[in-house]
């Protein structure tokens, strides 16, 4: 039997960095992100009767091998869980570049759980679908929900208000064509190993994270972007503080930062943000999205600009990948 899933892709206003317990893939620190329209994964999963490797098949081209290994290892916990033992063939598609600080590692586990309990003949409800994706990627776990999404310690994953309540957008300036070069799951490993602000990060996330929480509650934009853009700036502080210092930025990536900050001293409200990557996600009202976008695009170096909306949770079944 077949399963089919779609999940879009978040951005985390409140970053997760560090693992509380990495064989459980447990956050040392809770998040809070957006969901977002239109970055979507879209994934296919059969198991067949016959045991042997994994067929994983990412925008119809064999996967890398490091990516083949994580999905394989997903997949012995749904068949383990399932009493399955056969092969899967694995299809999925992005509609954006894999890889590239654009979570698609979030989108990817939560199609890919979805998609692989389908075909494995379980039945998940919500909570238990965002579980079994932490486990692929724990960023994963807050695309099960739409709209704005907070994560705690435990991995328990909620969503805090829909996608169709708050009239928010994302503008992505993207500012590099190329994979990135340090993995997120590296990254944070080498931070808490390495990095002495690790400690003053894991301290201060709580209450970034309940100013946050409370923002959003509020639909308070100017609150929900300042402490995104602190949560961004100490994370990317923190990471840089390892030895060697991990460093995701390029030139226009601060460019960029540049922009957002001097548009909106000028009376633009838009606030920025970074993960594991160059690109830049502008957090701006849905009202000023088209100008946010116009003056990143002219930022020299960007070489395309993105809106996106809230966007929807997982769904599952619909035509084929
Ligand atoms: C986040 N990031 O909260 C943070 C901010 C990137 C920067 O979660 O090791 O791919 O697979 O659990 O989820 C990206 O890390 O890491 C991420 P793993 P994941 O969105």
């Amino acid at each position: 039997m077949a399963g089919l899933a779609r999940a879009q892709a978040n951005i985390a206003l409140v970053k997760y960095w560090g693992k509380r317990d990495a064989a459980a893939n447990l956050p040392a620190t809770g998040s809070l992100s957006l969901t977002l329209a239109g970055f979507s994964t879209r994934t296919r999963v059969e198991f067949e009767p016959a045991p042997g490797p994994d067929l994983v098949l990412l925008d119809g081209r064999p996967a890398d091998a490091p990516t083949q290994a994580r999905v394989q290892r997903f997949l012995d916990r749904v068949r383990a869980r399932a009493g399955l033992s056969g092969r899967a063939r694995v299809e999925t598609r992005n509609t954006f570049p894999t890889a590239a600080g654009l979570a698609s590692s979030a989108s990817g586990f939560a199609a890919l759980a979805g998609a692989a309990a389908q075909a494995a003949g379980l039945d998940l409800a919500p909570a238990e679908l965002a579980a079994l994706a932490r486990l692929g990627s724990a960023s994963a776990a807050r695309s099960i929900y739409g709209g704005f999404v907070e994560m705690d310690l435990d991995g328990a994953t909620r969503q805090l208000v829909p996608p169709e309540a708050w009239d928010v957008c994302m503008v992505v300036a993207l500012t590099a064509d190329s994979p990135k070069r340090v993995s997120s799951t590296d990254g944070m490993l080498q931070t808490a190993a390495c990095s002495p602000y690790y400690p003053a990060w894991l301290a201060s996330a709580p209450a970034d994270l309940a100013a946050a929480r409370a923002a959003v509650q509020a639909h308070d934009l100017a609150a929900l972007g300042e402490v995104a853009e602190a949560s961004c700036l100490k994370m990317h502080a923190c990471a840089l503080a390892a030895r060697p210092g991990i460093l995701y930025w390029n030139g226009v990536t601060v460019e960029v930062m540049r922009a957002v900050r001097s548009h909106r001293a000028a009376g633009l409200p838009v606030w920025f943000t970074i993960d594991a990557g160059p690109h830049v996600k502008a957090l701006c009202a849905a009202a000023d999205s088209a100008r946010v976008a116009a003056v990143l695009a002219v930022v020299p170096g960007v070489f395309g600009t993105q809106v996106a909306t809230p966007g929807p949770g997982l769904s599952l079944g619909g035509e084929d990948a």
